[in-house]
């Protein structure tokens, strides 16, 4: 049998940034998200015993604070990111505005981030990620500001998440193919597991929440009953976790559709901590991304925290649902 090399997640970003003759600074960026996440893995794995379930202000067996698991992995990714002088600014889904990291105001790079998204799962032991999206600054000349961080997707220069399931991958692109590292716990080692991941062009999944079918517009209804037909002949199947990197991590390896459509109008999922960083990695490993009229990555954000609707998945599925919704489209 073939020997495969096993080759860390260090040596991986080292070798890239050789070939690419990056300066390092991106490389350092990495590195802390990785630290990021293997100190957020470790508390995922011993959340039940660690008791920080629950809501903050509880107090623990030792007297301390009881802080919220999403809550201590927003300030796990803030801590890492400050450390390595790289980053000037990061914005995260739970805070409403961006921290300025005041010991690298010529940091290089603005990381925005969901530190633990689907946490409406962490207490049922449900796969939960965390997803991160870096951009080059734009202007070094002066210092960066809030507006800095709304950025076009198609602008990334990097992206990511980390889904803590049975085991816990990091997936990232910097726009040179999608690769996954799973985490070695005993090691605290991220191996590279998931060379060049490309997403079957073929459609095996959709995954949408049900129960808001009736609050979908009428063209996005249509186009489910019409996806619902097919799937008997076509042999799609639907899943559905509730975590977003969850189900998205499994549609990419195996061809899926995830649709968040508006609700009754109003859209959930956030451009710039969700629905960028996974557009910019799908498109990377052959998908596509829309908020059913436009490419995920053309949107031009105007506030930090706006949501869009995304149905991402296989080009093909993509384009289909384009043009339905804009054929069917009521007055
Ligand atoms: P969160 O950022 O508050 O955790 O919400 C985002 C999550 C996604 O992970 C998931 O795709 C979606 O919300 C599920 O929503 P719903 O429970 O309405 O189906
Ligand atoms: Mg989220």
């Amino acid at each position: 049998m073939e020997r495969k090399e096993i080759i860390t997640l260090e040596e991986f970003i080292i070798q890239r940034e050789k070939a690419e003759e990056g300066s390092g600074a991106f490389s350092q960026v990495l590195r802390d998200i990785a630290l990021a996440a293997r100190i957020i893995h470790f508390h995922v794995n011993r959340a039940g015993l660690e008791d920080i379930l629950g809501s903050t202000g509880r107090v623990n067996v030792q007297g301390e604070e009881v802080q919220k698991l999403d809550e201590f992995a927003n300030e796990v990714f803030r801590k890492a990111l400050s450390r390595g002088g790289q980053v000037c600014m990061v914005a995260s889904e739970e805070d409403e505005e961006p921290t300025f990291i005041e010991n690298a105001p010529a940091g290089k790079y603005i990381v925005l981030y969901d530190p633990l998204d689907g946490s409406s799962n962490i207490d049922v032991n449900v796969p939960i990620g965390s997803i991160f999206s870096i951009y080059q600054r734009k202007d070094m000349m002066r210092p960066v500001q809030k507006e800095d961080a709304l950025r076009k997707g198609v602008e990334q220069i990097a992206a990511g998440y980390i889904i803590y399931g049975s085991s816990t991958l990091l997936v990232y692109t910097a726009g040179n193919g999608v690769n996954g590292f799973t985490l070695d716990p005993s090691y605290g080692e991220f191996f590279l597991s998931h060379p060049n991941i490309q997403m079957p062009s073929k459609l095996k999944y959709y995954s949408f929440n049900d129960a808001n079918f009736n609050k979908f517009s009428p063209e996005v209804q249509r186009y489910i009953e019409d996806l619902r037909k097919r799937a008997v002949e076509e042999k799609i199947s639907s899943r559905y976790v509730g975590s977003l990197v969850a189900d998205f991590h499994r549609n990419l390896l195996k061809g899926g559709l995830f649709m968040y459509p508006a609700v009754s109008g109003k859209p959930k999922l956030r451009l710039l901590y969700e629905a960028n960083p996974m557009a910019f990695i799908v498109e990377q490993a052959g998908g596509a991304a829309s908020d059913g009229t436009q490419n995920i990555l053309t949107i031009q954000p105007q506030q930090l925290h706006q949501r869009v609707p995304l149905f991402i998945g296989p080009k093909d599925e993509i384009q289909k649902i384009q043009s339905y919704l804009l054929t069917h489209q009521t007055a």
